[in-house]
Order: structure tokens, then C-alpha cells, then sequence
């Protein structure tokens, strides 16, 4: 019997729970004997030229080994602007930073500007960490104090601009045109306005972290990110080619988008490990992280929306503006993203999006969990409800009449994303059952005739978004049978808590018969996988995984031939009993060969298969939220009741690696919806840099969650999966967000933009209640 869709317990836990992960801050590799530690100068002030920097007090102190300033990498090869043009106004930015060079480029340490608070502008290395702290103090760095642009408008006026060579804060335009408002006409209802998707921290529990060593002219970086391959290739900016660079990737903490690839810090602590030939670690702390780190979300929504009185929606328009924060790094991808998914899962005969980038001086904004297509879902959905309060009709039934319907499929929508397969209404069925929503709606009834001050509000999401939207760049799996019965699966794709290495020894073991204890896998080390691509965009499985698969195949393929020379017989003839691992010749089950005996017999005592898997087309997972909150009108205290979903991301390989992902999503979602948010005063100061003042959710705001599923298989890979580690995420910042308005529009609030904070909500109430008191 195959275990896929069995629930194993992940094989990863039993170390991280007893011995603990080994994170670059623990490694004791005999490279970093006697690594130094670096610390970071940052600006102190958003947005300031530099006309000074001096050094030499900070030389002086205790444990200082070198100071280094963008001045003394002169070492580095002099970048070609990426494609030898630079990137303008109308064209997508190159993807990371970008070494010199390019009118929009992102420096390694700040040259002669400085565009937010946290930007790195000098490195300290020093024996002790604390030394570091004290010594980087002491580096005295002369700003000329210049207006900080803090607030997308501020970026549009344009007052002081924070690339004056560009001529302009808006650094990427796409999409298509928006101005026909045609499209609108004969709508009997039409609902417009804005919708703030607040700037939110992706705070993984480690944060970025790298260590370097450099010698006889190889260089090895251990790096706390989502692709070490992709990692390998980021390092060569410091000037060696990617055969003089190993990366490895020990325990990551967590990445949620902002660890794919590295950061600008973690080229410089490579750079300064090849410049002073000290090996270098670089642990941040959380005042950084939170100040420094790449930072999610952050756009700005004009909405219009149009449709029948009975519910049917004919048009949507989605006007798109992101604050890509201090530098332009994928903020032209998000974007664009969000155009994509904008209409959602309704089949809307006509839809319009585009999308501006900005650049603000606040910290870099990058993927996190969901990467742009949260903002879509958090806003179509949010505009449905203001459709179906507009037309008077209960949101469930204007989401019933909007859905594609399964015989549409595959379904290429007006903003031109080609859904693969779909049962949309199934999974709001599914859960208005099983919360039993009538019954919710009778309490929600008769809590607002008693006039009860503590009132319920139910919020639907209905979700689609799209994985593995590059899925031509594949993923890598070799898979050896050694000729002791044991097999190693080398991935290229990167573990960083998902539990790959469970995923990926259940689908050896249930293509190949070789137990799971019996299977070793690999990840994250550039010279053990020189060839991979990493883990973001949910694409892991589906591509990671078929991977996996593919090579299964090949290895019982050349198995195959194997033990058809043993057994003497035609290799037709030949089977595999993938329940018991052993090879029979069909028909004569007493003679059997195990895997050892038949990897014995091939070449070297192995048996390879080294594969890339690709996928001509993204999968499109979806599934329904409702969210049940309750809402103390007094306070403006909201409470998570209840949170019901019902995800398809296909078969489910392993339910309990499904349902880790789901509980992680749906927590971080509703934390955005609730509590979350980066704030800057106007100075750009950041307001959220310790984790006192930042709101991130915890266990204890949170409910049970009710998690349903259903499984749709793709066509589009062999295991008919899709991706599942953003879904949660998505589907939930729209469900809490509508419940919260939901409990509160009978007084006469219409929207509150998220984090519905407390103070938030009760001043809406307070407004509401003002205005019908008039
Ligand atoms: S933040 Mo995601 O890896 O698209």
C-alpha cells in the first residue's frame, strides 16, 4: 500500500526537538575557527547624503579588526548595469541588488546616499560581537539631512526624489490601460474606493544570517537562505565565478519570501571575508531584522466594481500602486502579480488592472508569503462584499453567482492567468455546511436586535492564487540506489521547516519500495547540488517533488535492466513490488532480488538518475475561508471565534505537512488582517523595530482552525499537486478582514483598512455612530 496521503510524522522533528537545529550562529566548522563577527553601521537618518565618514576612533577600540566602507571595495569588478542598459521607468528592475552601475541600483554599503534608516553603510569586524556593537557606535558618519519621502503620495509629488539622476520616484509602470469606463456601463450597481494593503514584517524566528570563509581562492558561505544555488550566483558580484563559490545552507528558521537568494548585507560579509581573509559571521539581530530586512505587501488599491442587482458582476477594474521602499528589487514582479490574480475566482466578462512602483525611503520591500497575489485576493474580496452590501444581497449568494464553474476549465481570465482546474463553489459549500452559516446568521440576527455589545461577524474569502509560476525553471532531483539498500535523494529544491525531507522520502519510498529510514536527502549545498533552483512561490512539491519522481522512475527503469540480467530474463518480464522493495520476475513471486542485490549489479555499485522536472504552465490552488469574529463595541476588541476553511491544493501527499502549512498561512494572514503593520513617523523613522512594538500575532489571539479539504488534481505535473504554502495566508486576510466589517456594518461602517487594530475599529463605530446620530 502507498503511504502518499498517509499521515507520517515528519522525520526532520525528532532532531530539531532533542539536539536542536544548527543555525549559522551554532556552526562550528573548522573554516570559521576564529571568525569574526560583524556588525553593521546603519543610517541613522532616512534619507541624507553622506558628505563624511570617519573611521578612526571606532579603529582604536578593543577587538577591531577593520572597518569597511563602500570606499574600500575597490576590489569588486565594476558591474555592468544589468543587460548594459539601465532598467527605466517602464521596465521591469533586475531582480536582488544590484552592484553599482543603473540609475535605480541598489549599492552594497550606501556610497554617497543614504535612502532609509537601516541602511547598511559601513562593516565593523571585530573578535566579540559586543566589541562590534560598541565599535560601530563609534563610526562617525556626517549626513546632510534631506526630506524623506515616507508615504506614497509623498513619492508622487515628488518634492524630493530619492534617485535625482531618474527625474522621478515612480520607477516601474505596467499593466494595461485602465481609463475606458465603459466597461461600467449599464451596471445597476457600482462600488468604488480605496483599499490599503499595509507594509507588514515577514519576520522569520531566525533572522538573516551568514558566514564566510575564504581561502587558497575558494570561497564558502553558509547563508540562512531560501536557494543556496541561487545564493552561489548572487555572490559572484564580489568578483569570482560561481566554481570558486560554495554555498550551503545549514537549518534556516524560516524565509517567507524575504530569504530567497541574499541580501546586500550578506555580500558584503562575503566580500569582507575574501577582502581581509578572516573568516566573517554576520548573525542580525531583531532591531535590524525588523528595521532591515526586505518587508512585504505595501500597496495601495483604487478599486471599481460594477454588476446587477441580482448579483451577476460585469466589470472590475484594479488600479495597483506599490511602495517598493528605499531600492527597486522585485517590486516590479508583485505587482504585475497582483494584476494577474485580480479578478479572482469569478468569471468577470471585463476586468482592467495595472500597477506604478514607487520608491519611498523605508526598508526594501520584496516577496513574502504570497508574494502579490494576498493583495489580489485581499481585495477582490473585499470588494465583492462592498458589491453585495451595495446590491443588499448576502455576500455567500453574490460569490455563488460570480464563481467559474468547473466545466470552464482550463480558464484563461480577463486579466489573463490561465486557471488550470477549479471547484470553487464545491469549497464554499463545503464550508457554509460545516459552520453551519444559517444558524451563524440567525446568532449574528439576534445578537444586533438585542443590541448586545459584543456583536458577530461572519467574513467569506473565496480564493485562487497561483504556484509555481516559473515553473520552466523547474526543479533538480538526482536519486541514487546504493548497493547497501539505502537511497539518496538530492534536491535542489531548500527545506526551510516545510518538511521536504519527509515529502520527498514518501514519494521514493512509495515509487521504489526503499523504506523512508532508508532514504537520506540533500539539500542546500552548492557542491553537493550545483544545479537547483530553491523553495519560494509554493513551488516545492509540485516541482521539487515531480522531480523526485522523475528520478524514481529512471532509477527503477535502470534498475530494471538490472535485475533482468540477474534473474536471466527479459527485462519485460521484470517487476517491482513497490510494497515489499524487491524485484520478481512476474508470474514467480518466490524469486526475488532486493534493492542492494540489484544496485550491487550495476555500474560502481550505484544506481543514478539525475533529472529536472519542468511544467509548462503555474497550478492555480483555491479553496474558501469564513471567518467568525466577535467585536466588542464598546472597545473595539476584535476575537477570533472560529476559522473554517476548505483548501485544494490537489492530493494531498502528507496531511500533516499540509496542515502545518495551513495553520502557519492561515496565523499569518489573519495577523495582517488584525494587528500587523511596519509604521515609519514622517521623518521615515521607523516606529516597529523591536518586536515590543510590532504586533505580530501569537497562539493565544488565535482559535482552532477547522480545516477541510478537497483535491483537485493538476494536469499539469505527475503527483496532480499544486502548492499549498501560501494558500493559508491568502485566503484568511480577506475572510477575518470582511467578518470584522461584517459584525460592525449594521451600524453604518462600510470598510476600515486593515490592521483592524482596537482603536481602528472603535473609531469607525464612533464615526458610525456620530454620522447617524446627525
Ligand atoms: S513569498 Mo513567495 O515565495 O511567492
Amino acid at each position: 500500500m502507498s503511504i502518499l496521503g498517509t499521515r507520517v510524522i515528519r522525520t526532520e522533528d525528532p532532531r530539531l526537538l532533542t539536539a536542536g537545529g544548527v543555525y549559522v550562529d551554532d556552526l562550528r566548522e573548522p573554516e570559521l575557527a576564529g571568525a569574526v563577527r560583524a556588525t553593521f553601521v546603519r543610517a541613522t537618518v532616512a534619507h541624507a547624503l553622506i558628505t563624511g565618514i570617519d573611521k578612526s576612533e571606532a579603529l582604536t577600540q578593543p577587538g577591531v579588526v577593520a572597518v569597511l566602507t563602500a570606499a574600500d571595495m575597490t576590489d569588486l569588478p565594476a558591474a555592468e548595469p544589468p543587460g548594459g542598459e539601465v532598467p527605466g521607468p517602464d521596465e521591469p528592475p533586475a531582480e536582488g541588488p544590484v552592484p553599482l552601475g543603473g540609475k535605480w541600483a541598489e549599492p552594497l554599503l550606501a556610497v554617497d546616499r543614504v535612502r532609509f534608516v537601516g541602511e547598511p553603510v559601513a562593516i565593523v569586524l571585530t573578535d566579540s560581537t559586543y566589541q562590534g556593537e560598541d565599535a560601530a557606535e563609534l563610526v562617525s558618519v556626517d549626513y546632510e539631512v534631506l526630506p524623506a519621502v515616507t508615504t506614497i503620495a509623498g513619492a508622487f509629488a515628488g518634492e524630493s526624489l530619492l534617485f535625482p539622476d531618474t527625474g522621478t520616484n515612480v520607477c516601474v509602470r505596467g499593466g494595461r490601460d485602465i481609463s475606458d469606463d465603459s466597461i461600467f456601463d449599464g451596471c445597476d450597481v457600482v462600488v468604488e474606493g480605496d483599499i490599503v494593503n499595509q507594509r507588514v514584517a515577514c519576520l522569520p524566528m531566525e533572522g538573516r544570517a551568514t558566514a564566510a570563509a575564504f581561502s587558497d581562492g575558494k570561497l564558502t558561505v553558509w547563508a540562512s537562505t531560501q536557494n543556496a544555488q541561487l545564493a552561489r550566483l548572487i555572490f559572484t558580484a564580489i568578483g569570482l565565478p560561481p566554481d570558486a563559490i560554495r554555498v550551503v545552507a545549514p537549518d534556516v528558521g524560516g524565509g517567507f519570501g524575504a530569504k530567497i537568494g541574499v541580501d546586500r548585507e550578506q555580500i558584503v560579509v562575503a566580500w569582507a571575508a575574501k577582502h581581509t581573509g578572516r573568516p566573517v559571521r554576520w548573525v542580525e539581530t531583531r532591531n535590524e531584522n525588523l528595521m532591515a530586512m526586505t518587508q512585504g505587501r505595501a500597496q495601495l488599491h483604487h478599486i471599481k466594481i460594477g454588476g446587477d442587482r441580482d448579483g451577476k458582476i460585469k466589470a472590475y477594474r484594479l488600479d495597483v500602486i506599490q511602495d517598493a521602499g528605499a531600492f527597486p528589487r522585485m517590486s516590479g514582479f508583485l505587482p504585475m502579480l497582483t494584476n494577474l490574480m485580480a479578478p479572482g475566482v469569478y468569471d468577470i466578462p471585463a476586468v482592467q488592472a495595472d500597477y506604478k512602483v514607487v520608491v519611498t525611503n523605508t526598508a526594501p520591500i520584496a516577496a513574502y508569503r504570497g508574494a502579490g497575489r494576498p493583495e489580489a485576493a485581499a481585495t477582490i474580496e473585499r470588494a465583492v462584499d462592498w458589491f453585495a452590501a451595495a446590491a443588499g444581497l448576502d455576500p455567500a449568494e453574490v460569490r455563488k453567482a460570480n464563481f467559474i464553474q468547473p466545466d470552464q476549465f482550463p480558464f484563461v481570465t480577463k486579466a489573463g492567468a490561465p486557471y488550470d482546474t477549479g471547484e470553487y463553489e464545491a469549497a464554499l459549500e463545503k464550508v457554509l455546511g460545516a459552520a453551519d452559516y444559517t444558524s451563524l446568521r440567525d446568532e449574528q440576527r439576534r445578537r444586533r436586535e438585542a443590541g448586545d455589545t459584543r456583536q458577530m461577524g461572519l467574513g467569506l474569502a473565496s480564493y485562487v492564487e497561483i504556484t509555481a509560476a516559473d515553473g520552466g525553471a523547474g526543479e533538480t532531483a538526482k536519486v541514487e540506489v546504493h548497493d547497501d539498500g539505502t537511497a539518496t535523494v538530492y534536491t535542489g529544491s531548500s527545506a526551510h521547516g516545510q518538511g521536504h525531507h519527509t515529502a520527498f522520502a514518501m514519494i521514493l519510498q512509495s515509487e521504489t519500495g526503499i523504506p523512508m529510514d532508508k532514504i537520506e536527502v540533500i539539500h542546500g549545498d552548492t557542491d553537493l547540488v550545483p544545479d537547483g533552483v530553491g523553495t519560494y512561490a509554493s513551488r516545492s512539491l509540485q516541482l521539487g517533488g515531480s522531480a523526485v519522481h522523475k528520478a524514481a522512475i529512471e532509477v527503477k527503469e535502470e534498475a530494471a535492466r538490472n535485475a533482468a540480467a540477474l534473474f536471466e530474463a527479459a527485462e519485460a518480464d521484470v517487476v517491482l513490488d513497490a510494497d515489499t522493495g524487491t524485484w520478481h520476475i512476474a508470474g514467480d513471486p518466490d524469486k526475488s532480488l532486493t534493492w542492494a542485490q540489484v544496485a550491487e549489479h550495476a555500474d560502481g555499485g550505484l544506481i543514478v538518475a539525475n533529472v529536472r522536472f519542468t511544467a509548462d504552465r503555474p497550478t492555480f490552488p483555491f479553496g474558501t475561508h469564513l471567518s467568525v469574529v466577535e467585536v466588542d463595541t464598546e472597545t473595539g476588541k476584535v476575537t477570533l471565534l472560529r476559522h473554517i476553511t476548505a483548501d485544494d491544493a490537489g492530493p494531498v501527499l502528507n496531511p500533516v505537512l499540509m496542515e502545518g502549512q495551513r495553520h502557519g498561512g492561515i496565523a499569518q494572514g489573519a495577523a495582517q488582517a488584525l494587528c500587523e503593520e511596519v509604521l515609519y513617523d514622517v521623518d521615515g523613522n521607523p516606529l516597529t523595530s523591536t518586536l515590543a512594538d510590532y504586533a505580530a500575532i501569537t497562539a493565544a489571539e488565535l482559535p482552532s482552525f477547522e480545516l477541510l479539504t478537497s483535491e483537485t488534481p493538476t494536469p499539469v505535473n505527475p503527483l496532480g499537486v499544486k502548492g499549498i504554502g501560501e494558500a493559508g495566508t491568502i485566503g484568511s486576510t480577506p475572510a477575518v478582514h470582511n467578518a470584522v466589517i461584517d459584525a460592525v456594518s449594521y451600524l453604518g461602517v462600510r470598510h476600515i483598512d486593515m490592521p483592524l487594530t482596537p482603536e481602528r475599529v472603535w473609531t469607525a463605530i464612533s464615526e458610525a455612530q456620530k454620522a447617524s446620530a446627525k
